[in-house]
């Protein structure tokens, strides 16, 4: 498949995409405070915003304004901006903020170049930075160049049962889709050989990629969760999709190598996973 961008444009996106996510891994760093409060809060009082998701996002929307100005943006934080491009830039300033908050590692800066119509079930992801302050792991991938952890390519693993699979997921802020959620993991956990919740989408995906996770599913994901993991996973061999055929997106997203997401597939289907029942 030809690709949707020149070579020239992916280097470019692909410099971007990684020269701001590392500049914000920086700024995360040296600004936490020494008790990070909460700013404010956004689906309920559990989806908390922090002054450093603000001010990340601004950083990144000023570099985007001055290396790429006819863009457009959609951020967690400041919504959707215009561009005139054709290239959207998708960004999470700090995905996995309850963690940030707790001062737990497990939080990422996700930046995706897309194009396409801005839509997520049928725009294309062609670059993706998502890049762990914390640790300082920088997972890096653009369309059909593979992807690498801190420059060394990465592949899933391939478990050779769903039972010896490790398997990541996550829960949303509101009580009543917790609910659902917790009736889906109670039926998975017998089948699978254990479950990780690490509290960041982004880098959930890359642990697939980097073979960390045999799998993952999440219910209720945001386009800025799931838009650079997506490109670092399936470059790295992993399915990437919702339910019954559909795209990956805020229903469902499964991501794992093809027999073993198959199979999960199937039993989130059973489950009627992509509800909130
Ligand atoms: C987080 C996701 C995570 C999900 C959390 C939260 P945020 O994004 O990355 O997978 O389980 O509930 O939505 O809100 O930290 O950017």
């Amino acid at each position: 498949m030809s690709s949707p961008v020149s070579d020239a444009l992916l280097d470019e996106l692909v410099d971007v995409a990684r020269t701001i996510a590392l500049e914000s891994g920086a700024m995360i760093r040296s600004g936490r405070p020494d008790d990070v409060e909460v700013a404010g809060t956004k689906s309920s009082a559990q989806d908390v915003v922090t002054a450093m998701d603000l001010a990340v996002e601004a950083h990144l929307r000023a570099r985007l304004a001055e290396l790429r100005p006819d863009d457009a943006i959609l951020g967690e934080e400041g919504g959707s901006s215009e561009g005139t491009s054709g290239v959207t830039w998708v960004v999470d300033p700090i995905d996995g903020t309850v963690n940030y908050l707790y001062g737990l590692p497990s939080y990422s800066v996700s930046v995706a170049a897309v194009v396409g119509p801005p839509d997520p079930a049928v725009w294309t992801v062609v670059a993706a930075c998502v890049h762990a302050p914390a640790d300082g792991r920088t997972f890096v991938a653009a369309l059909g160049r593979g992807a690498t952890l801190d420059g060394v390519p990465i592949r899933v693993r391939n478990a050779t049962s769903l039972l010896d699979s490790l398997v990541g997921t996550g829960f949303g802020y509101r009580v009543e889709r917790r609910v659902a959620q917790a009736r889906v993991v109670a039926e998975v956990i017998p089948l699978v050989r254990d479950i990780r919740r690490i509290g960041s989408a982004a880098l959930d995906l890359c642990t697939v990629a980097s073979g960390g996770l045999d799998l993952y599913y999440e219910r209720g994901l945001s386009p800025w969760d799931l838009a650079a993991g997506q490109l670092v996973a399936t470059e790295a061999g992993a399915l990437v999709t919702g339910l019954n055929g559909a795209p990956p997106g805020t229903e469902m997203t499964v991501a794992g190598p093809p027999d073993r997401h198959a199979e999960l597939v199937a039993i989130l289907s059973r489950l009627r996973a992509d509800t909130d029942e």
